[in-house]
């Protein structure tokens, strides 16, 4: 606004001149030259000074613009966000971890630091931030605010890979009370199938088919060591995308396609093929759907 109120002056002042300066010395069709006058040297250093003040001026409320846009306020909400080939994990400082989706209050600062387990990757939410590099060994910090509630398309924007192109995830900004209701529903651990259902099979499955290995759920399988490289289970099915935000979770194909060779429909997945039965994927589907 400042810069726009000295151009505002200047452009009067300049077609004012103009106007004044076609109007007074137009053809009057007497044919005579007028006199002709050659620099001014006062006027030529005066009009270098002046906007080279004005400059001068501008650069300082711009300056310490860029760097307040750059730096989260105090009371930002900082959210971790581990890049892995390829699919985005989000740690919360509640002890939260979740992939895919990146819930967050609306109309709050964001401030994210990230990393990576692997490659170079890129975080980028075009409606909401510009794009962040998100590297092995480092860390990088993106700060942004969901003004709306709603929900934001995110992509990887670095080549990073086969799955590349599905390396996707979405934001979904909450009102704050609903995002304070989250953030207690995701603390719980996972639901616990009622006994002998199609859900308790597909837990029994989950837990003697190898998915512990890699995947943490709640209450049921914490995998050893350091951050494991597979997304948390826990309450799979209160996101509504997976696998990068490639597939629907609402979509049984999807699920079905994925259970039975993760690698088929996306290249180059670090989910194994296991093998499972139709049936057990029938159980496993029901099991997932019920980890609200
Ligand atoms: C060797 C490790 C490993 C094993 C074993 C494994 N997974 Fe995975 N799983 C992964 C990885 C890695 C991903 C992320 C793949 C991606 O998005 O590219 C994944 C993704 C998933 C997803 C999608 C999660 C999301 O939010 O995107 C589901 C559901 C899933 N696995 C279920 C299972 C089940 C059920 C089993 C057992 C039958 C299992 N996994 C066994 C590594 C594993
Ligand atoms: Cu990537």
């Amino acid at each position: 606004m400042p810069v726009f109120a000295i151009a505002a002056v200047i452009f009067i002042l300049v077609e004012a001149a103009v106007v004044y300066a076609a109007f007074k010395f137009r053809d009057r069709g007497d044919e005579t030259e007028p006199k002709q006058i050659h620099g001014n040297n006062k006027l030529e250093a005066l009009w270098t000074i002046i906007p080279a003040l004005i400059l001068v001026g501008i650069a300082v409320p711009t300056v310490s613009a860029i760097v307040d846009l750059t730096s989260a306020p105090d009371d930002a909400v900082e959210i971790d966000v581990i890049g892995h080939q390829w699919w985005f994990e989000f740690s919360y400082p509640e002890g939260i971890t979740t992939a895919n989706v990146l819930v967050v209050p609306a109309g709050t600062p964001i401030d994210l630091s990230m990393t990576s387990k692997d490659v170079v990757h890129s975080f980028w939410i075009p409606r909401l931030a510009g794009k962040r590099d998100v590297i092995p060994g480092q860390y990088t910090s993106l700060y942004f605010e969901a003004d709306e509630p709603g929900e934001y398309w995110g992509q990887c924007a670095e080549f990073c890979g086969l799955s590349h192109a599905k390396m996707s995830f979405r934001v979904r900004a909450l009102p704050p009370a609903e995002y304070t209701a989250w953030l207690q529903a995701q603390q719980q651990p996972a639901v616990e199938p009622a006994a002998g259902s199609l859900e308790a099979q597909g837990r029994d499955i989950f837990l003697g088919r190898g998915c512990i290995a890699c995947h943490n759920i709640k209450g049921v399988s914490e995998v050893a060591g350091e951050v494991p490289g597979a997304p948390d289970l826990t309450h799979f099915a209160s996101r509504n995308v997976f696998a990068g935000a490639s597939l629907s979770i609402d979509s049984d194909d999807d699920l079905r396609d994925w259970l039975a060779n993760p690698p088929a429909v996306k290249s180059g997945s670090f989910m194994p093929n296991l093998g499972l039965s139709p049936d057990d994927i029938t159980a496993l589907i029901a099991y997932l759907r019920s980890l609200e």
